[in-house]
């Protein structure tokens, strides 16, 4: 297992930053398999992106919500991109930039061919809100597959994190289609980690574009 562990650790670690885009049709790498990470401005993604290639500033991080506003690409290994998607759901920001990054992350969603699954990201915490109802909506009607990651399971106890994991399975009976699984995580602790590793890995070896 630690070997396993290991060599997970080891493909992740060879990793770049490929660019930050702000229009679709501009992201290179479309013959590349691909993964996204998309939540609410604030949940976790650039952390979480950091904690899986075991690197410190791969993705930037932001104590202050709504910094993010394009689409930053990475790519591991030569063999799969990782999408680090602007966060939605920002109250601090104007309606037109709002209308505008949710445009950014639909199009995406629904254009980028070589997606093969997006992590929507939900703090553990805040649970599901009406914006992010808007994302697995958009999702399933662009046919394409989704996992669910609670993110900041450090902060809330086991009890907790059950309830809000059974609350989500039963809205997913509307996405059976589409859902594929809930993680449970968190970057700080290391928790859950290895198992998106091994998603991810298992996409850029078993893919289909
Ligand atoms: N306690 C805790 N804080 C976290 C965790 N992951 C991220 N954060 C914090 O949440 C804030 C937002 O993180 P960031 O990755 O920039 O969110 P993004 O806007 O979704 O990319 C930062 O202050 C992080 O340190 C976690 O697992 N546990
Ligand atoms: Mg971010």
């Amino acid at each position: 297992m630690n070997d396993g562990k290991r060599s997970l650790n080891l493909f992740f670690s060879k990793n770049n930053f490929i660019g930050s885009f702000n229009a679709v049709d501009l992201i290179p790498n479309n013959n590349v398999p691909e993964c996204c990470f998309v939540g609410r401005s604030n949940v976790g993604k650039s952390t979480i992106i950091n904690a899986i290639t075991k690197s410190k500033k791969l993705a930037k991080t932001s104590k202050t919500p709504g910094r993010t506003q394009s689409i930053n690409l990475f790519k591991i290994n030569d063999i799969i991109n990782i999408a680090d998607m602007p966060g939605y759901g920002y109250a601090k920001i104007s309606k037109i930039k709002r209308e505008e990054l949710s445009n950014l992350i639909e199009t995406y969603i629904v254009n980028r061919n070589n997606l093969l699954q997006v992590f929507v990201l939900i703090d553990c915490k805040v649970g599901v809100k009406d914006v992010d109802i808007d994302i697995f909506d958009s999702i399933s009607t662009a046919d394409k597959k989704f996992s669910i990651i609670l993110t900041k399971s450090d902060k809330c106890a086991l009890n907790f994190i059950i309830e809000q994991q059974k609350s989500i399975f039963s809205l997913m009976r509307n996405y059976n289609k589409h859902f594929i699984k809930i993680y449970s995580t968190s970057s700080k602790k290391n928790l859950g980690i290895i198992d998106i590793q091994k998603t991810i890995f298992n996409l850029s070896t078993h893919h289909e574009i």
